[in-house]
């Protein structure tokens, strides 16, 4: 399995493929199904029965050869698959940066969008192909998949800032995302 290179990098050219969702070089590969997105949705029963019938691929995560230390500016591509569980869309487990940092999420294929909450406010940023999402430090940010294609964003980061997936679970997103009439619907996170 591709790794992280050791430091310190020199300078390097990546290059990406967005109908594979791959880079060149690149690190590890995450692979996140039903079965790790336990909490997430809000109709658990549903998310457990279709854990147990198929456990479908909910989304990957593809990173650039860039370790995640401090100083290092890390990447990676994230393609998250079309789907939903009782309506609401596939999407990513969601995160806190631990240590407060903005990022980046730069629209490659598909369409999408990004749920940001402080833990007062929350927002909603489209994402299509060209356009950026702006994470602010102290959002926490978690990626959705709108459409009935493959949504894929190259994300960039402080390789400090870390990832607290219980500040999620604690602390909700604000919003949930879902499918109705064929038609995005935010509702309140509850
Ligand atoms: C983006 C970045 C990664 C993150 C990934 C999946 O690629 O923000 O740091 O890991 O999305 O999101 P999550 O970690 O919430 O599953
Ligand atoms: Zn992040």
């Amino acid at each position: 399995m591709a790794q992280y290179a050791a430091v310190p990098i020199d300078p390097v050219q990546i290059s990406f493929d967005v109908a594979s969702g791959s880079m060149s070089p690149s690190g590890p590969t995450l692979v996140r199904r039903v079965s790790d997105l336990k909490g997430c949705f809000k109709d658990e029963v549903a998310r457990e029965q279709l854990e147990q019938k198929s456990n479908p691929e909910v989304y990957r995560v593809v990173s650039s050869l860039v370790p995640e230390i401090p100083r290092e500016l890390p990447q990676s591509i994230t393609t998250i698959y079309a789907g939903n569980i009782s309506g609401e869309l596939f999407m990513t487990k969601g995160h806190q940066h631990p240590d407060p940092q903005g990022e980046i999420y730069f629209g490659l294929a598909g369409t999408g969008g990004v749920i940001m909450f402080d833990g007062k406010n929350t927002k909603w940023v489209e994402v299509t192909t060209g356009k950026i999402a702006y994470i602010p430090p102290g959002w926490a940010h978690r990626s959705i998949n709108t459409g009935a294609e493959p949504y894929k964003f190259l994300a960039v980061y402080p390789g400090s800032a870390g990832h607290d997936y219980q500040w999620v679970l604690d602390n909700g997103m604000g919003l949930r995302a879902y499918l109705e009439n064929d038609k995005l619907e935010l509702k309140e996170f509850n």
